[in-house]
Order: structure tokens, then C-alpha cells, then sequence
């Protein structure tokens, strides 16, 4: 608790451009907590380097990111917005939290999976334990309640079994975070391949769209979404890519699944991927206009981190000493 509050920790990896999958997912949902959860939202740079990055670009992504999330609606007075290197507890915590974590726990990762099998010629020890540097990102802050989408799901559980093993070795330090899985946009499928989710670093720009994409470039990806022969326009089993555009087209206007077969009933897919293309490229259109006037104002951004990255330190100090405390390191004043 931070004055009464219970806390919201969540965090987007400055790894590529922001997709759908991501706003839908994560970043859409953040404001929501803004008022009655004490909430921290941050950059998380040091994720990315588990994957190669350039540097420069590195660098502009950490902007960018933080520029959306501004844009996306979520208020720098009322949210600790900030870069994950800028708070160096962040990794002194993983290091020590990775001698409380088990080789084994870490190898069922299927992230850790995935992302071996695509980035086969740099398996870094760091691809391995992020998610040891995820649980402390969010125990650092003492959080409640972690909005995250379906696919840090079993990251999510990681993190609550390394609270629970800590504090059942040293007693109460950790307080254990629950997840918030929106129901819609839990998991946005790529519009290539709607059997894997839209991740921002696939290599194929048209199987994803992203948060800054033109309206003309998002309704062209909608027109070649990969879907299926049967042509009718209906949530079932077997039709992956048409249920994925009908949960966009859900989280984008808000209908029900029942609502949408009836306004596409006798309809082509022609009709209903433009018709999604064009609900998701108007819901964008203000994110857009905000995010090139943010961009435009390095300076306030640069505020921003920094009044972000002192309220964190902070908050992330107290934890850490508490820890180092329980484990038995000397401390000096
Ligand atoms: N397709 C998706 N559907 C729903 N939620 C998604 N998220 C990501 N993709 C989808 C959610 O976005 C938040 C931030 O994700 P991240 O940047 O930390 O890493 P990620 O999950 O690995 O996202 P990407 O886009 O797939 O990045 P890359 O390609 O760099 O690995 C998380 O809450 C995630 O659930």
C-alpha cells in the first residue's frame, strides 16, 4: 500500500514499434487503474537487450514508448511513468532473486522457448532469466495487481512462487501480485499467421499493425488479414483468423461477438475486414496526433522519466534494503 492505495505495476519492452497486440493487451487498459490504484508504468529497457538491439534506435524506442503511454491517456500526475535502467534496484534485485529461483523453473518458460528457437545464434543467459528481472520489476514496488496479456501468464505465476519461497525462507518481505487478464484483446493474434500472437518484432510488417501505423497502411493490412473459405463471419472453432479480427473489431467498438455476426450476417469478408480496418485506424487516429506533439517536446519527456525515476527509486530502495537486510548483507550508513 502506498498512502491507502494498492499498487499496479505493469511494463512494455522498447524492443520495436507498439503494436495492436500491445495496446489492446496492455497499454489500453493501464488508465483504468490510475485512480484508484497507486500505479507505476515503466519502460522496461533493460528486457530489450535480451535480443539484440542498435543502440540508437534503443534509445528512440525508450522515448517513443514513454511518449505512448502518455499518449495512450495514461497522466504523468497521476501515474509514476518511468525507464527501468534509470531505477538501478531493478537488476540488483534480479541478481539476488536469481539465487531463489531454480534452473528448472526457468527452462519451462515457453518464452524463453519461443524466443531461443527465433533468435537461435544469441541464446544469452539474460534471454533465460528475464523473467527472474520480471518478478522484480514488479515485487520491488510491493504490487498488487499486474495488467499483463495472456502471454505473460506463466511469468506472472513465476513471480508469485519466487515471492512465496522468499518470504516462507525470511517471513513477510514480498507482497504476492495477482494478475489482470483483460478478457478482451488477451491475446492479438498476427493477421499472417493467426495461429501466433502479433508481436512487434516479427520480421513481416504486414502481419502486424502498429499503434502509429496510417490509416491507409492499417486498412491495407486489415484487406490481406489471412482468414479462411468458408466466407461467413462467425466465432467458431477452426476459424482463427476471423475470430482474431472479430476480437479487434470487439475491443475496438466495444460489441458483443453476437452483435457483430448479426451486422455482418449475409455480408463478405471484403465488407468486415474494411469495416475493422477502419474502427481500429479511427480509435488510433487521436493516440497519433498526441504522440507526434509528445515527441516534438523532448524536454517534458525528459521530466518525465526524471520525476518518474526519482518517486520509483524511491518506493524500489525501500524493498531492496529490506531485502538485503533479510538476507544477511552488512549494511552501512
Ligand atoms: N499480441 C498480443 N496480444 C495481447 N497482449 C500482448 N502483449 C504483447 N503482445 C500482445 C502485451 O503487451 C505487454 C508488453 O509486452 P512486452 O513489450 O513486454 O513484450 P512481449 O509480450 O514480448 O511483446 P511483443 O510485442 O511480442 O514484443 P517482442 O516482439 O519484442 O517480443 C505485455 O503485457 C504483453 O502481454
Amino acid at each position: 500500500m502506498i498512502a491507502d492505495k494498492k499498487i499496479v505495476f505493469s511494463g512494455v519492452q522498447p524492443s520495436g514499434n507498439l503494436t495492436i497486440g500491445n495496446y489492446l493487451g496492455a497499454i489500453k487498459n493501464f488508465s483504468a487503474f490510475s485512480d484508484e490504484y497507486k500505479c507505476f508504468y515503466c519502460v522496461v529497457d533493460l528486457h530489450a537487450v535480451t535480443v539484440r538491439q542498435v543502440p540508437a534506435e534503443l534509445r528512440r524506442r525508450t522515448y517513443e514508448t514513454l511518449a505512448l503511454y502518455i499518449a495512450c491517456g495514461l497522466d504523468p500526475e497521476k501515474n509514476t511513468l518511468f525507464v527501468q535502467s534509470h531505477v538501478p534496484a531493478h537488476a540488483e534485485l534480479a541478481w539476488s532473486l536469481n539465487c531463489y529461483t531454480m534452473f528448472g523453473e526457468l527452462s519451462r518458460m515457453t518464452q524463453f522457448k519461443d524466443k531461443s528457437a527465433k533468435h537461435a545464434n544469441n541464446i544469452n543467459a539474460g534471454l533465460f532469466t528475464y523473467p527472474v528481472l520480471m518478478a522484480s520489476d514488479i515485487l520491488l514496488y510491493q504490487t498488487d495487481l499486474v495488467p499483463v496479456g495472456v502471454d505473460q501468464k506463466q511469468h506472472l505465476e513465476l513471480a508469485r512462487d519466487i515471492a512465496i519461497r522468499f518470504n516462507g525462507v525470511y517471513s513477510d518481505t514480498f507482497t504476492v501480485p495477482e494478475g489482470y487478464i483483460p478478457p478482451a484483446g488477451m491475446k492479438i493474434m498476427s493477421l499472417a499467421d493467426p495461429t501466433s500472437k502479433m508481436s512487434k518484432s516479427d520480421p513481416n510488417a504486414n502481419a502486424v499493425v502498429y499503434i502509429l501505423d496510417s490509416k491507409d497502411d492499417i486498412i491495407r493490412k486489415f484487406k490481406r488479414a489471412v482468414t479462411d473459405s468458408d466466407c461467413e463471419i462467425r466465432y467458431a472453432e477452426g476459424k482463427d483468423g476471423i475470430n482474431n479480427l472479430m476480437s479487434i473489431y470487439k475491443c475496438f467498438t466495444g460489441k458483443e461477438f453476437s452483435d457483430i455476426e448479426r451486422e455482418f450476417d449475409g455480408k463478405g469478408y471484403g465488407d468486415f475486414k474494411l469495416a475493422v480496418g477502419e474502427a481500429c485506424a479511427d480509435a488510433l487516429a487521436p493516440v497519433r496526433g498526441e504522440f507526434e506533439r509528445l515527441m516534438a517536446d523532448k524536454a517534458y519527456l525528459e521530466g518525465v522519466m526524471k520525476a518518474g525515476a526519482d518517486e520509483a527509486n524511491y518506493h524500489a530502495r525501500k524493498t531492496l534494503s529490506k531485502v538485503y537486510r533479510k538476507i544477511g548483507f552488512t549494511q552501512i550508513k
